[in-house]
């Protein structure tokens, strides 16, 4: 299944976080690496008070079921030392499962297509950058999405992620 994963840091070197949770979902069973967008820095969204995100959107191709690349996903978000400190506060990384193929999940775990993913634009921007084609399931073209959603401040960093 083609699935894209969001990526967010913004504690303890996040542009580091961010490579090398790119190089450990690489490492992931059952699944094929299929390109990484740029890094960009954004603004906080929710308490300002907090440090500058760098996000980015990594494709992938696995066989992993939903709830297994989820598994995955938390492990190595775990071996980052997850640490999170309140309700949309800082985090040294954050791994959202943004699309699994065309299909939608609403379980305790699991909302896919992620609930933010049509107005964010640090996960459009990165997103628009890998297919600007895709259609997210229940909310239309990310080229159409992206048009609508104002940049807030969202910077390339990097040019083409690795
Ligand atoms: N804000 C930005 N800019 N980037 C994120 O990845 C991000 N992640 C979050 C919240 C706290 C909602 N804010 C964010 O989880």
């Amino acid at each position: 299944m083609r699935v894209f994963i969001g990526l967010g840091s913004n504690l303890e070197s996040p542009l580091e976080q961010i490579k090398t949770a790119v190089n450990d979902m690489q490492l992931m069973l059952e699944t094929e690496f299929i390109a990484c967008s740029s890094l960009y820095k954004s603004p906080p969204m929710g308490p300002q008070d907090q440090p500058d995100y760098i996000n980015a959107v990594i494709e992938l191709d696995t066989e992993l079921a939903p709830h297994l690349l989820l598994d995955q996903l938390q492990q190595i978000e775990q071996q980052h030392g997850r640490i999170r400190k309140r309700h949309w506060g800082e985090r040294t990384l954050d791994l959202d499962l943004l699309v699994y193929g065309d299909v939608i999940i609403h379980d305790e775990r699991l909302t896919v297509p992620h609930p933010g993913i049509a107005t964010r634009a640090f996960v459009l921007y990165p997103l628009a950058e890998l297919d600007e084609q895709l259609v997210i399931p229940g909310c239309g073209k990310v080229k159409q999405l992206v048009k609508l959603c104002p940049r807030d401040g969202l910077q390339q960093v990097e040019k083409i992620g690795l």
